[in-house]
This record gives C-alpha cells, sequence and structure tokens, in this order.
C-alpha cells in the first residue's frame, strides 16, 4: 500500500468555486463539507447543553439554593436537555458522520439530492438560531425537554421560540431521512448490492426510515400546542375539554423512535470499529443488518412505558411492557455479534476501539436497566427519579456520545489527512469511562431511594451521592474537553497520513485523506464483503496528473 501524501490533488478542502470564504462552505452542495458545517455546528451547541449540565450538577452539591434559584434551576434543566436532543444527539451521528461517509461507503460522488441536503443543513441553523434567540433574549423555558400540558400551555416563560425551533430542526432531520433513504437505494456503486453495504451504511438507513415515518407526529404535536396556547380549542386543555395524556401519547410516539434515531447510528460506528480493530468482518453480518431494522420497527410500539402511571388501563400497560421487553432481543443480538467478532480476532487497542468497548458495557448497563423501567410493578416505583436519569445518560452518554466521540476519532485522519494524539486520546478515554460511572452510578442507588428528578433541593440523606455524582461530572467534562482540544490541535499540527493509516478495510479507507473533491476518479469494484476492501482500488487514487485534470474539468463547468 502507497500512502502518498495527500498534497497531489484537490481534496475538497482545496476547491475552487464561484464562491469565496465563508460562502464556498455555506452554499456548498458538496457532502463532505456539509458533514464538516454540521460537526463545527452540532459541537458549538453541545458545548452549550454541557455547561447548563456542570451548572446543574454544581447547583446540586447542596440541598437548597448553591448557585441559583429553583426557577433557574428548571430552565437549566429544560434548556439541557432540549439542547442536547434537538440540537445535539438526533441530528448527531447521521449529520456529521453520514453526511461525510455515507456516499464515500457505498461508492457514490455524493447523496442523491445535494441541494436539498443543503437546505436541510440551513433549516438545521435556523432553527438553531431561533432556540439561541430565546435562550439569549427571553425568560428561559422551564417545562423540561418534553414540554408537557397543561403546564406548557400556562407557563409564562417562552414556549413559543423554542417549540418552533423545535419543529424546524425536525424538517431539518425528515429531509435529512429522505435523502439517506434514496441514496441508499439509488447511489450504490453498480454492482452493489444491499447487503454489500458496510453497517454503519445500514444503520443510517434505518434511521432514515424513522426520520421520515415518525418525526412528522413531533411536528404536528407542536403545532397543536402552539394553536392551543394561542387560541385554546380545548385539544390538550382538560379545563376546556383537552386530553393532557393525549399529548403525552403524541409526544413519546415520536420521541421513543426517537431514542432510536440517537442510537441505532452509535450501533454502526461500534460495527465498523469493532470490525476494524478486531482485523475480521463482523460476525453474523446479515443478522446484523435485519437486527437494526427490526429495532427500528419495534421502537414504533414501545412508546406507552414512559405513560405507566399516566392512568393507563392495565392491559395496555402489560401489551407496552412486553413489546419493551421484546426490543432487547434484536439489540441483544447487537451486543453478541460484536462480542463474537472479538473472538479470536487480532484486537488493536486503539482509541476508537478502547471507546467502543467501554461503550458495549455502558449501553449494556443502561440497556439493562431499560428492563427495570419497562416492567411495570418495579415502574410505578422508579418513574420520574433519578434512577431514570442514570438509566438514559448511561445509554446516552455510555452508548451514544461515546461513539459521537469514537466516530470523530476513528474517522479524523480520514477527514483532515491528519492523526492526533493517540496517548492523549486513550488518556481521554479512561477519564471518559471513569467520570461517567462515577457521574451516573449513584444516581441508580438515589433513584432507589426515591429521589425525584427535576428537584433542586433535596433530603439531607441525598447529599453524599450528588457529591460523589458532581464530581464525577467534572472528570466526565475534563476528559472530554480535553479529547476535543487534542483534535483541535491535531488539526493544525496533527501528523500528516495516507489513506489508511488504521488499516482499515471500508471503502472509504481506500481514497486518498482528505478525500479528493470528486470522491471517486475511478469506479470502484464492489466486494461482496463490505469489510474487505484493501485488495482493489487504491492504486487508482495515486493516478495524479488523471485525477487533477478530471477535477479541473469539473470545476470549470461548474464555473463556467
Ligand atoms: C455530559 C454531561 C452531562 C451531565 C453531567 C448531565 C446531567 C444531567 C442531570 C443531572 C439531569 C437531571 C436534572 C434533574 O432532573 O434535576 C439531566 C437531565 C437530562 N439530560 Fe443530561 N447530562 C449530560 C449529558 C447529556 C447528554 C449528552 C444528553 C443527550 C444527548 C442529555 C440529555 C438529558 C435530558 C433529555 C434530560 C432530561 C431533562 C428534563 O428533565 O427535561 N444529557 N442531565
Ligand atoms: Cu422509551
Amino acid at each position: 500500500m502507497n500512502n502518498t501524501t495527500n498534497t497531489n490533488y484537490t481534496n475538497f478542502y482545496q476547491v475552487k468555486t464561484k464562491h469565496k470564504g465563508l460562502l464556498a462552505w455555506l452554499l456548498t452542495t458538496d457532502h463532505k463539507r456539509i458533514g464538516i458545517m454540521y460537526l463545527i455546528s452540532i459541537l458549538s451547541f453541545f458545548l452549550v447543553g454541557l455547561t447548563f449540565a456542570f451548572l446543574m450538577r454544581l447547583e446540586m452539591l447542596t440541598p437548597g439554593p448553591t448557585i441559583v434559584d429553583a426557577q433557574t434551576y428548571n430552565s437549566f434543566f429544560t434548556l439541557h436537555g432540549m439542547i442536547m436532543v434537538f440540537l445535539f444527539i438526533i441530528p448527531g451521528i447521521p449529520a456529521v458522520f453520514g453526511n461525510f461517509f455515507l456516499p464515500l461507503q457505498i461508492g457514490a460522488e455524493d447523496v442523491a439530492f445535494p441541494r436539498l441536503n443543503l437546505f436541510s443543513y440551513h433549516l438545521y441553523l435556523t432553527g438553531a438560531f431561533l432556540a439561541l434567540y430565546s435562550l439569549i433574549f427571553q425568560t428561559h423555558i422551564d417545562t423540561g425537554w418534553t414540554f408537557y400540558v397543561p403546564y406548557s400551555l400556562r407557563t409564562g416563560t417562552d414556549v413559543t421560540l423554542p417549540l418552533m425551533a423545535a419543529f424546524i430542526l425536525g424538517f431539518s432531520s425528515i429531509l435529512t431521512g429522505l435523502n439517506f433513504v434514496t441514496t441508499c437505494h439509488r447511489m450504490r456503486v453498480k454492482g452493489m448490492k444491499m447487503f454489500e453495504m458496510p453497517l454503519f451504511t445500514w444503520a443510517l438507513y434505518s434511521t432514515a426510515w424513522i426520520q421520515v415515518v415518525a418525526t412528522p407526529i413531533i411536528g404536528i404535536t407542536i403545532v397543536l400546542v402552539l394553536l392551543e396556547r394561542s387560541f385554546g380549542f380545548g385539544i390538550f386543555d382538560p379545563t376546556i375539554g383537552g386530553d393532557p395524556v393525549l399529548y403525552q401519547h403524541l409526544f413519546w410516539i415520536y420521541s421513543h423512535p426517537a431514542v432510536y434515531i440517537m442510537a441505532i447510528p452509535a450501533f454502526g460506528v461500534i460495527s465498523d470499529i469493532i470490525a476494524t480493530f478486531s482485523r475480521k468482518s463482523v460476525f453474523g453480518y446479515k443478522v446484523m443488518a435485519y437486527s437494526t431494522i427490526a429495532i427500528a420497527f419495534i421502537g414504533y410500539v414501545v412508546w406507552a412505558h414512559h405513560m405507566f402511571t399516566s392512568g393507563m388501563s392495565d392491559t395496555a400497560r402489560t401489551v407496552f411492557s412486553f413489546l419493551t421487553f421484546f426490543v432487547a432481543i434484536p439489540t441483544g443480538v447487537k451486543v453478541f455479534n460484536w462480542v463474537a467478532t472479538l473472538w479470536r480476532g487480532t484486537i488493536v487497542l486503539s482509541s476508537p476501539m478502547l471507546m467502543a468497548l467501554s461503550a458495549i458495557f455502558l449501553f449494556s448497563i443502561g440497556g439493562l436497566t431499560g428492563l427495570h423501567l419497562g416492567s411495570i410493578s418495579t415502574d410505578i416505583h422508579l418513574h420520574d427519579t433519578y434512577f431514570v436519569i442514570a438509566h438514559f445518560h448511561y445509554v446516552i452518554i455510555g452508548g451514544i456520545l461515546s461513539m459521537f466521540i469514537a466516530a470523530m476519532h476513528f474517522w479524523f485522519p480520514k477527514m483532515f489527512g491528519k492523526m492526533h494524539n493517540e496517548k492523549v486520546a486513550k488518556i481521554g478515554v479512561v477519564l471518559y469511562f471513569i467520570g461517567a460511572n462515577v457521574l451516573y452510578f449513584p444516581m441508580f442507588i438515589m433513584g432507589y431511594m426515591g429521589m425525584p428528578r427535576r428537584y433542586f433541593d433535596y433530603l439531607p440523606e441525598f447529599q453524599i451521592y450528588h457529591v460523589i455524582s458532581t464530581v464525577g461530572s467534572w472528570i466526565l467534562i475534563a476528559s472530554i474537553l480535553l479529547m476535543f482540544t487534542n483534535l483541535l490541535i491535531a488539526i493544525f499540527k496533527g501528523k500528516p497520513v495516507g489513506s489508511n493509516p488504521w488499516g482499515a478495510k471500508t471503502l472509504e479507507w481506500t481514497m486518498p485523506s482528505p478525500p479528493p473533491l470528486l470522491n471517486f476518479i475511478e469506479t470502484p469494484v464492489p466486494s461482496h464483503d463490505p469489510y474487505d476492501y484493501h485488495g482493489h482500488d487504491e492504486r487508482n487514487f495515486e493516478d495524479v496528473k488523471y485525477i487533477e485534470n478530471k477535477e479541473n474539468d469539473i470545476i470549470n463547468q461548474e464555473n463556467s
């Protein structure tokens, strides 16, 4: 393999379009640039959400007011939850790494609808700025990220702008989903079958269907809340004949499938990383692809497990409890097949691999404690306590944010043509693992003892757990900032690398780093095993003269 440096051809950073400077980015239709723009935007909002997380944990160091009053604390968890869910983790892996790598993994020159893709990003930015405007200039929303009625109909804080922001962000998600479904069906290189796409691509495909089918429901629900607030139609408000439980059904009919919009892409990243650093193809590839689809499907029919204390009938609760246990089967298949892939593999403990291994462990704790909440008898005791907070943060921090960070480290050399300091990255991963457990495990105990969520005050017997948890939040946040800083430094000072520093075997690693503007100058030859691409194409990209001429032709066409 000839690891040429990346100076011999036009990579997508160097493209000369009719626009200059910032406009060359904001008006680009290149999927790689759109991926990078999402990365910058999403990480900026993640840091805002993280700041609220830090402040919340600081407040919880002592009973009663520590740094803020109760009303401000209500806004902290609402803004933290809203920003983290709608501006970070739902767009998350698909918007950044899906945009950058989906076409590269299937041998395509771009997504099916490049201009629509740019429009989706502009919608994301519009929604984000609406949320930011409300954050800076309006009285901070205090309803919780679930915007439950009737309180969200009555609160004097600003609900309208955050709801409109969520509505617009929903459209960005739907259009991205539409783009990715069509891209997987229509843009695969000639001869590549659906069951020859890597599992990350399968994960994006399944997620895209949830984005398209589930997101409109939260859109409608938000419109109904805004109409009810303005005109009092009596849809949700019980004092005028409305039904607040109807709102909960509509909200969770979207928001439970939405947790799979968050989780499934992370599963795809785990599969590609485990295969790369076990030096093996994924065990049970086809079953893994089917289990991704199965999780997406079953995820539609479990939503009411969030409402076991809402007064539902026993029959309905039993059905939803059973279906919730059912979704554990395809999820268990994934964990089993990841471990089976490791079995007798040649394990390389790189930072992405270390994070993937920690994710399998932490996510399993999150998943298994989901069964405590899925069984009616224990859920009645644990609902709305810190046990729930611990459960979904073990899933989110343990299995999803961790994989967003692992994806940043794994694909960094491909995106930027440079390598980061792996030693610092590994220290970051270990601190992340320790911080996450010290922060969230005490919350399981507090929840079992009855500590309610969303309370800014508590009884003295909970203080020791809150103190430990807050110290954990400092370790976790420090680890995240360490890893981000390490990568930021590497963008400017990292050691240049060739096309495949990890020795990975999916298609994107056969091309130069960063990739050429046009992606594939030579049409790649599809491989039956998506994790066995090294034999084929690599040499084509060394034909620099040919690449440059071809590119200049196209750039001139574009500028003419
Ligand atoms: C990394 C550091 C983080 C820390 C220290 C943290 C801490 C917390 C705490 C303490 C609460 C409970 C507040 C309460 O009920 O009193 C909370 C709620 C929440 N967190 Fe996090 N969190 C973090 C990251 C995240 C991420 C990455 C996400 C999602 C992507 C997230 C989503 C949520 C949501 C949805 C809530 C519920 C908010 C509500 O009750 O309305 N968190 N977080
Ligand atoms: Cu759920």
